[in-house]
């Protein structure tokens, strides 16, 4: 069981996208408990005010840091159902991790979802991209995430994120427990494309191999697919994903026949990252229908 305490001044923003199958299952079976927590409670004045203009001045408000403290200090102090340890800490010996979503967070990846789904309780605390009081920060939070290099209304959407990526990684929580060991990133590597019936969609076909009953031969065809579509999408990914021998030599492969065009010159590859939106992209041969 893994229990989030969620900080938030917009506490609706999460019942819907909680409610979702997997997450709600997992809520269902006692895998997963998200508290929600409206800061606005725990603003100690009549009107409950919880941002103000910045000090300095310039646009935007500032969220308040009493009263992120008073209710992050107020939920930690009672241990939830399962009775997890409550002391502010870096998560190691049960201390509960203080999770401030902002854009100026190390980057949300499948290694931090892992290490997440490994504690006990944690407690995401939604910042608003005005920003929050920097003592926050310095004094409550233990550990800062950004989940991309954009810049969101709040940090509700990224503390979904978050919450989804390391709950489909609790033992049980994916019918097959097999699914996320598989897929993308879990190895370092994209995963390869994906067939089911029919056999013929307008005229186009599922590769051979996959009806062949040859368990090696699809095996292997799956593992050089995911190299092919890494190497063409995420060539940075292959810098730490664990190859084999024979891995490295089809890669070399691959290099060599896409390095070569009919004039013998030698066309550079690009990521999909340095494609633009706009730009447009060779299609693969698509037979008429
Ligand atoms: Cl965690 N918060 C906001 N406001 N924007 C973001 C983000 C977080 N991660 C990426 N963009």
């Amino acid at each position: 069981m893994i229990h989030f305490d969620v900080f938030t001044l917009f506490p609706d923003m999460f019942r819907s996208p909680l409610e979702g199958s997997i997450l709600g299952r997992a809520q269902g079976e006692g895998r997963l408990c998200v508290a929600l927590h409206d800061i606005r409670d725990y603003a100690p004045d009549k009107h409950h005010v919880t941002d103000e203009p910045p000090y300095g001045g310039g646009g935007g408000m500032v969220m308040k840091a009493e009263p992120i403290f008073n209710a992050v200090e107020a939920v930690l102090a009672e241990p939830p159902a399962g009775g997890a340890g409550f002391r502010i800490g870096d998560g190691a010996e049960g201390l509960v991790p203080v999770v401030l979503l902002t854009p100026q967070g190390r980057l949300f990846s499948q290694e931090i979802a892992a290490q997440m789904a490994r504690q006990r309780r944690l407690a995401l605390i939604c910042g608003r991209y005005e920003g929050v009081d920097e003592r926050v920060r310095q004094y409550l939070a233990t550990d800062e995430l950004s989940i991309g290099d954009y810049v969101l209304t709040g940090g509700e959407l990224a503390a979904m994120v978050v919450i989804d990526a390391v709950t489909r990684l609790l033992p049980g929580a994916l019918g097959d427990p097999t699914a996320a060991a598989r897929d993308s990133h879990a190895r370092g590597l994209l995963e390869g494309p994906h067939y089911t019936r029919p056999r013929v969609f307008r005229g186009w076909e599922v590769p051979e191999v996959l009806l062949s009953g040859d368990h090696a031969a699809v095996a292997r065809w799956r593992r050089e697919q995911a190299l092919r579509r890494t190497l063409e999408r995420r060539p940075d990914l292959l810098e730490d994903a664990a190859l084999t021998a024979e891995d490295r030599a089809f890669l070399e492969e691959l290099c060599q026949e896409r390095g070569k065009r009919e004039d013998g010159s030698v066309e550079e590859h690009r990521g999909r990252e340095d494609r633009s939106l706009g730009e447009s992209v060779e299609l693969e041969d698509r037979p008429a229908h």
